[in-house]
């Protein structure tokens, strides 16, 4: 059976094989029923592995996602990077599935290689472009990295560019218009105020990730959404949904987690609470391969 396991995927057998040469420690864990990690960036320098993998090692839960941007094909792609502690995070998330944690994978911009998977399950993970997940209380909550909504952003960016120039020209062009409509005996107009405030309530509207996240969220009929890409954790009412974002593990190491009853809150992993047992001489950049 181990042989056919073998010839069947030679990687997951290596992995767990190396893990088994490793056990982790035994270690008091905290239950959660869902736990929501993303933006960890491995394969990125900037990364926090070790505040992680002690997140994970002292957190369990029934359900895990992994919102995105988890491994950074960007950051491999300039240099490859990747140190034990990376190694490590992949191995406690592989733990956690031999454990019996459901472990489901929304791939964001930095591993869109990883989109070309969706609907397959590699080693116990399902990978899905979006998920919609029930708590325990009967929210729905879509699930989704966030990034599909940068181009609202950009258009936002050029928008605010397109307002600053065309405010300028506007009150040029008001200067005329004013002589015109006083020679013609009509009231003050201003074309400028008019733009100034259409420009900015487009702006002000478009330009808020959170918003427009939380609006796809809504035109669906659900209840509210789970994303990350902004690094940014939040939890916080737009209009009738809940938008949740589970922030990132680069800068502010946070994690979004759901307890039995479907409260949902921010979890900020300050320190580790022990050392990690593993050489940390070890996490030096490997030679880029050939
Ligand atoms: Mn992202």
């Amino acid at each position: 059976m181990a042989r056919i396991s073998w010839l069947v995927s030679p990687p997951v057998t290596a992995l767990v094989s190396r893990r088994n040469t490793a056990p982790p420690q035994p270690r008091a864990t905290k239950f959660h029923r869902t736990i929501f990690i993303s933006d960890v960036h491995l394969g990125m320098r900037g990364c926090k592995a070790d505040m992680l993998l002690d997140f994970l090692q002292t957190n369990s839960c029934h359900t895990l996602y992994l919102v995105g941007d988890i491994v950074d094909g960007w950051a491999l792609k300039r240099r490859w990077f990747w140190p034990e502690a990376h190694n490590r995070v992949v191995l406690e998330i592989l733990r956690k599935v031999d454990e019996g944690t459901q472990v489901v994978f929304v791939p964001g911009n930095h591993d869109e290689f990883a989109r070309g998977f969706c609907g397959r399950n590699y080693s116990g993970i399902d990978v899905v472009r979006e998920y919609i997940h029930e708590t325990a209380d009967g929210k729905r909550l879509l699930v989704i990295h966030g990034d599909q909504f940068d181009g609202v952003i950009e258009f936002a960016r050029w928008l605010a560019h397109l307002g600053a120039w065309a405010y300028d020209r506007a009150l040029q062009i008001n200067e005329i218009l004013h002589g015109i409509r006083r020679a013609l005996g009509l009231p003050y107009w201003s074309l400028s105020n008019y733009l100034k405030h259409a420009v900015k309530n487009a702006v002000e509207y478009v330009c808020r990730f959170e918003e427009a996240v939380a609006h796809a969220a809504e035109s669906r009929g659900l209840d509210g959404v789970v994303c990350g890409h902004i690094h940014q954790a939040a939890i916080r009412q737009i209009g009738n949904v809940l938008y949740l974002n589970d922030g990132d593990w680069v800068e502010s190491c946070t994690a979004l987690v759901e307890d039995a009853r479907g409260h949902l809150e921010i979890v900020r992993w300050a320190a580790p609470t022990a050392t990690p047992a593993y050489d940390r001489s070890i996490g030096q950049a490997a030679p880029v391969p050939a």
